[in-house]
């Protein structure tokens, strides 16, 4: 028997257990898209799997000959082929009968619709790509994207993508600032922008922020402008052009342009907490493949569905699973411009209601807000079209998978919780639905041909039952191609720390079962008295709690065990908070996990700070709890959150 003492301790322990299980419904089995083949048949040949599919899905203008060039971390996919992503994505659809097929149903948030079919995408991709011809863009030149989520920016994306303009979409809540630093990163020639878009019954305008960017950019020529607002804006002269006067006037007809499969299809900037932001750098044809096959399989895509990625567009899961797969998949999409509670908490149901969404895929975020609001709201809609519900962008805790489960899914529809990243392109981690057996809170197993570990300070594998550090160790074929511009840094940010993989940032474990959890990012970890505890797990323990919606924890540094835990809690909007409640909570994780988690602090607040894409910025909280000034906050979406918290925080509890 080995002595526990003389082992080193583990990265990050595994406390919290989940033993409630969830087998798919055999209904559900009998038609589903995926099977327990499909594991097999891609661990067999990795390559043959991915190339088989990319044969299968995609129309070449060229087949490719080789399906994998790996100088590590170089990764080169389908060399030799030639392909269009919008003919792919919309003309293949067209010319095959499904011309009036509904591929976005658009709902403005004052409650204005629009309705796209994939005819109407292909003769307006073709006149905004002639737009871009006009202004001078040619393949390879890039072009810079801030939109609120209208039609017209899935539009531009795929006009960029048929002249082969690589783009670059920056999310419509970005200052002017970050907008001018992802311009000249790239060195974009021309920006496609609105006057303004609604959020939250409010009209936010975009236009004035995108001028005072423009101010900055040398290599900007022109812009595009679409008034959704219908408000004056000052045009430029020679350089402000309106998109219903330059598209409009277009011909519908432009050639898609093949591009080689290696052929750069856009740039998303992720910005690290301090240093400059990185352009994660996407091609074309694994990147396609890897979106689109992810998209039909994770959620079990049929030609009838109404499916509702809620994310939003300037963020990779938009990309992915708003635009490339399910256009891919010539699916009919759901668009949303605004907030789940405008005009009331039922927004979102009430769309289901009304179109009919079989498959809906949002974030925790969401889901724990929908929860503090009380299941009576979805209660007043027929929910029962769903059928699938997907789960991305931070740890799900079991209490809101469980919420999510019977409260949206009718306790019918099965979960899939994704884990993924900007840089990985596609869904990696995910169970199959109609063959994984869920466990709430668990990302389960790595898609088909990914392979994935759960690695140690050294990089070796951790026993079952044990956390570390998540890796990837073989590429796959929508994996980031690099940063732009910065071969040097893509190597020492993902392929460093363990040689030969790639290391994500993120901790995780494996149970005894060999399912995944994620722990969040491995700069969140605490450790208390040596112990290296996960603010997931803990963040879980309290949401398991009935009065509970949200909490987010983190470390406050401590004399005595080097770091002591800081819960910052949402209750729900019944519970008045209390010191004898505050008392129940810490027992609770306690009597949950173990003494060691119980926290120190715990702070009730109205709200976190959050990214603009919803995940909890706890560097934020670190400064809370510290007394601190705050650090970088220009990727806080609300500054006001701060503020309150910290008229609060005379009352944390210890
Ligand atoms: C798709 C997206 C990536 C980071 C990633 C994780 C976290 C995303 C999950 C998750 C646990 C999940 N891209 N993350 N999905 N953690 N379970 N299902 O979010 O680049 O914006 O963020 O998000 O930490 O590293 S992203």
């Amino acid at each position: 028997m080995s002595d526990d003492s003389v082992l080193p301790p583990p990265e990050i322990e595994n406390l919290l257990a989940e033993s409630r299980l969830f087998p798919p419904d055999p209904a559900f089995v009998a038609q589903a898209n995926a099977s327990a083949e499909m594991y097999a048949e891609a661990e067999a040949d990795f390559e043959a799997f991915w190339a088989k599919h990319a044969r299968e899905r995609i129309d070449w203008s060229k087949p490719f000959e080789t399906t994998l060039e790996w100088d590590l971390p170089f990764a080169k996919w389908f060399t030799g082929g030639e392909l269009n992503v919008a003919y792919n994505c919309v003309d293949r659809h067209v010319e095959r009968g499904l011309g009036d097929k509904v591929a976005y149903h658009w709902i403005g948030e004052p409650g204005d619709t629009r309705t796209l079919t994939f005819a109407d995408l292909q003769r307006e991709v073709s006149k905004a790509a002639n737009a871009l011809k006009e202004l001078g863009v040619q393949t390879g030149d890039r072009v810079a994207i801030y939109m609120p989520m209208i039609p017209e920016l899935p539009i531009a994306m795929l006009a960029c993508a048929r002249i082969g303009a690589p783009h670059t979409v920056v999310f419509g809540g970005f200052s002017a600032e970050s907008l001018s630093g992802r311009i000249n990163d790239c060195g974009a020639k021309v920006l496609i922008t609105a006057d303004g878009g609604y959020r939250r019954g409010k009209e936010i305008g975009l236009k004035h922020h995108a001028d005072e960017a423009l101010a900055d950019t040398p290599t900007i020529e022109a812009s595009i402008v679409v008034r959704r607002l219908g408000h004056d804006v000052h045009m430029v002269p020679d350089r402000d052009h309106w998109w219903h006067d330059i598209v409009d006037r277009q011909s519908d007809d432009c050639p898609p342009v093949a591009v080689e499969s290696e052929h750069m299809l856009y740039l998303l900037y992720t910005s690290g907490t301090t240093a400059k932001p990185k352009g994660i750098l996407h091609t074309t044809a694994g990147y396609l493949l890897g979106a689109s096959l992810t998209h039909e399989v994770v959620f079990d895509i049929k030609p009838d569905d109404v499916y509702w990625c809620a994310a939003d567009i300037g963020w990779v899961t938009g990309h992915s699973y708003i635009v490339y797969g399910p256009l891919a998949n010539a699916t009919t999409s759901i668009m949303y411009e605004g907030a789940p509670d405008t005009p009331a908490w039922d927004r979102w149901w009430q769309i289901v209601e009304d179109y009919k969404v079989s498959i809906l895929y949002c974030a925790p975020t969401a889901i724990r807000a929908f929860m503090k609001q009380g299941e009576a709201w979805p209660a007043a809609h027929d929910l029962t079209t769903l059928r699938v519900l997907g789960s991305v962008g931070e740890p799900i805790n079991p209490e809101a998978w469980l919420w999510y489960h019977e409260n949206i899914g009718g306790s019918r529809a099965p979960i899939v919780d994704t884990w993924w990243q900007t840089e990985t392109g596609q869904i990696l981690i995910t169970p199959l639905p109609g063959v994984t057996t869920t466990k709430p809170g668990s990302a389960t197993h790595p898609f088909p041909g990914i392979a994935a570990d759960v690695v140690d300070a050294d990089g070796n594998s951790v026993p079952l039952g044990g956390g570390g550090y998540l890796v990837l160790k073989r590429p796959w074929p929508a994996m980031l191609r690099g940063i732009y511009g910065d071969p040097e840094r893509y190597h020492e940010t993902y392929w460093k720390r363990f040689p030969g993989m790639y290391f994500a940032g993120d901790g995780a474990k494996r149970d005894l079962d060999g399912y995944l959890w994620l722990l969040g990012r491995v700069d969140d970890v605490m450790n208390v008295a040596g112990h290296r505890i996960s603010t997931t797990e803990v963040e879980s323990a309290l949401v398991d709690h009935k009065s509970v919606a949200e909490a987010a924890v983190v470390g406050k540094k401590d004399e005595v065990s080097g770091q002591a835990i800081f819960a910052f809690v949402i209750l729900k909007a019944d519970r008045e908070p209390s010191d004898a409640l505050a008392v129940q909570l810490r027992e609770h994780v306690a009597y949950v996990i173990g003494p060691i988690a119980r926290p120190k602090f715990l702070m009730f607040v109205p709200d976190l700070p959050k990214t603009r894409s919803g995940k909890i910025m706890r560097r934020l909280l670190r400064d809370i709890a510290e007394g601190r000034v705050l650090g970088d906050t220009t990727t806080l979406a609300d500054v006001g959150v701060v503020d309150t918290i910290r008229e609060h925080s005379g009352s944390a509890e210890e």
